[in-house]
């Protein structure tokens, strides 16, 4: 017994079948396989989908970081089922695993894949913000990456970026199209294919606009104007949450936009224009267009206005009909 279970230790590592070969050909296969379904199988269904120039950049890069760090994952696990099956305590054998004094090999694989991992990640992520032009998210009042397309204050026409004001307030959102006359109404709607400017700013406290579809996420803070860019390049509907819990309806400050065709958008903001006229009148005395408003305007000039759009309204904020304590 004795001389038997002297025989391995007079020379390690002999007849032992090669583990780091084992593993490293276990987890390539697991690996490449673990990546070829994420980009080509799931990749395609990965949030936030594909409907505007940000969600799909937003995706690519959510496929990319899933793409690299799989094989992270795999490597992990399948090292860790292989030690516990080939290396676990066998009965009877009481003696401790030969001292480890560091690994060259494994400790410059080691920091070689990092550093290429996050420097590469710091690459791409640099890049996508500029050619995205900020990739959906607020960038603050004075964008550094804008659309390659002009804008004017006054007026849109189709080729130009259209803004809309995003106007949060408790607990809703509502919009104002100040190209297209000034006009305010609760209803998001973007036409396909053209870009698109979020001017996000909020009447009372801190919220947070969430076009879910569009990629769209921009801070809704008082006195500030966020500024957004997207291009939505799909019609259909889009769901728009606040982000950021500001208030008792919170959970209720939700709603849908939509992206139709450019003549619908057209005929839209034609039936829009007429139908608010009385208020858009009001609020372009009371409250002319500006990037932000003074909170105050709530009770002095929206809250009217809120009331006129429908929106039942306690001093400018809204209450959901079915809130039992509605004011
Ligand atoms: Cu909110």
């Amino acid at each position: 017994m004795a001389e038997e279970s002297q025989a391995p230790e007079q020379a390690p590592g002999h007849g032992e079948p090669n583990h780091g070969l084992r593993i490293f050909v276990v987890w390539i296969i697991l690996s490449v396989v673990g990546d070829l379904l994420l980009w080509f199988v799931l990749g395609p269904h990965l949030p936030p989908g594909t409907m505007s120039s940000s969600a799909r950049e937003q995706q690519s890069a959510i496929k990319l970081m899933s793409v690299m760090a799989a094989p992270v994952l795999v490597g992990v696990v399948t090292y860790f089922i292989y030690a516990m099956t080939v290396w676990r305590h066998r009965p009877g054998d009481d003696e401790d695993g030969p001292p480890l004094q560091g690994h060259r090999g494994v400790q410059t694989i080691w920091i070689v894949g990092t550093t290429v991992v996050v420097l590469a990640l710091a690459v791409y992520g640099t890049v996508a913000l500029f050619s995205g032009a900020g990739t959906g998210a607020g960038e603050g009042p004075a964008p550094i990456f804008t659309p390659d397309a002009t804008t004017s204050v006054t007026s849109w026409q189709p080729g130009q970026i259209l803004q809309v004001q995003v106007i949060a307030q408790q607990w809703k959102f509502t919009y104002r199209y100040p190209q297209l006359g000034g006009f305010e109404t609760a209803d998001l709607v973007v036409p396909i294919n053209q870009w698109v400017q979020f001017n996000v700013t909020s009447l009372d406290v801190i919220h947070s606009f969430w076009a879910y579809q569009l990629g769209v996420k921009a801070d809704a803070n008082p006195g500030v104007n966020n500024i957004a860019y997207t291009k939505p390049d799909q019609l259909g509907t889009v769901t728009v949450r606040c982000a950021e819990l500001c208030g008792l309806w919170h959970g209720a400050m939700f709603d849908y936009g939509h992206v139709v065709t450019l003549s619908n958008f057209m005929s839209w903001v034609a039936s829009t224009k007429i139908q608010l006229a009385s208020v858009t009148k009001i609020l372009n005395n009371c409250a002319p267009y500006a990037t932000t408003y003074d909170p105050t305007i709530i009770t002095r000039c929206l809250g009217p206005v809120m009331i006129k759009l429908g929106l039942t309204s306690a001093g400018g904020g809204y209450y959901p009909p079915q809130d039992p304590s509605q004011p």
